[in-house]
């Protein structure tokens, strides 16, 4: 080989390098131009072979060769380190993820486990697989009483099979707990038991499966001016300030008296009955069923209420829903507004 020749190859050596920095990362154009390995290293081992006058000047060209690539390296490394035909605009705006939230029920049983903790309520949960017992018996519900159909119960065995508890159910709701509370632990309760509830019941105010909160409060002279006191704090501050409702009586087994809660949500609300939404229980504790938890009822009373959740969510001004069921059928666009 002679200078000129030794010139012609690191020229073709520039040529092919040109092409390369389009495609490859400047790691791989390192090890390929100036690396150990390269073309370019066992070209600087000819020098040797040269004729000795031409050895400074291969030198040189060589010098100048290496200098050129490792400034281009440089400019790509400052380029983002990417071969220029990667298409990547760094000044696009990026994609948005969606991001998911809590559900409407979750965001409502926090709300309203709030609101009782402040009250000094603390908060309990019980089994969804119950005992007949603590869902009826204890509940001062006489055996095979028709009240007991009221709550379409799921049957988890056909026949007793306990001498005190009797069958096993899906509990139909939060009162279930009442008992229970009651054997773990003595006056004074403020428990509020927030639990999911099953009733043989689908319709566009039903639901099979829903949320109640429960509230129970047990100790010495408790009387109704209490539990009208709680529940008026409750829908003022849940649903809003100027709510209209109305506290009517009714019929449950387990308290006496009884009343039913409904709220106002206007004509032209379809979930609403002539205007009106039912949205719980309550009443002031049947003596014999603080006898079944061990209480004696002339040394206490107490009172108990049992609301749906999503019934109270729903009376809530400006949702006006056909079907209570879309809450269950996971439809991004209706969830997505909550
Ligand atoms: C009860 O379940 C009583 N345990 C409430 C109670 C507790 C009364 C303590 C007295 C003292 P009721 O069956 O009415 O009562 O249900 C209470 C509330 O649960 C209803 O007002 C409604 O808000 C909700 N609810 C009942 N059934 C359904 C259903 N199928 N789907 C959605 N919400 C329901």
């Amino acid at each position: 080989m002679n200078l000129e020749e030794f010139k012609q190859k690191l020229s073709n050596i520039f040529s092919t390098f040109k092409k390369d920095k389009e495609v490859l990362s400047v790691d791989e154009l390192k090890i390929k131009y100036l690396g150990r390995k390269s073309e370019f290293v066992s070209m600087l081992r000819l020098i040797g072979t040269l004729p000795i006058s031409e050895r400074k000047e291969a030198g040189k060209i060589a010098n100048e060769f290496k200098n050129k690539i490792e400034k281009l390296l440089e400019k790509l490394e400052s380029e983002n380190n990417q071969p220029k035909n990667y298409n990547l605009d760094v000044t696009l705006p990026g994609k948005k993820v969606p991001v998911g939230h809590m559900h409407i029920t979750t965001q409502t049983i926090r709300e309203v486990a709030d609101i009782f903790k402040k009250l000094g309520f603390y908060q309990v949960r019980y089994p969804e697989v119950e005992w007949d017992y603590y869902a009826f018996t204890a509940l001062n519900f006489p055996e095979d009483h028709p009240a007991r159909d009221e709550w379409e119960t799921f049957f988890i065995d056909s026949k007793p099979i306990n001498s005190k508890y009797g069958a096993r159910i899906l509990t139909p709701h939060t009162s279930s707990g009442q008992v229970r509370e009651m054997e773990k632990r003595k006056p004074p309760i403020r428990m509020i038991n927030i639990s999911r509830v099953y009733r043989r019941q689908m319709s566009v105010r039903h639901l099979m499966n829903f949320y109640q909160f429960e509230g129970l409060v047990i100790d010495k002279n408790i009387n109704i001016g209490h539990l009208k006191g709680i529940l008026d704090f409750f829908v003022k501050k849940f649903i809003g300030p100027d709510t209209k409702y109305r506290i009517r009586p009714y019929h449950f087994p387990f308290t006496e008296p009884s009343f039913e809660v409904d709220v106002w949500l206007g004509k032209e609300n379809k979930m609403a009955k002539d205007g009106w939404l039912e949205i719980g229980g309550a009443g002031m504790v049947h003596p014999n069923v603080l006898r079944a938890g061990g209480i004696d009822p002339n040394e206490y009373s107490g009172y108990a209420f049992g609301w749906g959740i999503e019934r109270n969510k729903l009376s809530i001004g400006g949702i006006n829903l056909e079907d209570i069921r879309i809450l269950y059928q996971t439809d991004i666009r209706f969830l997505e507004q909550f």
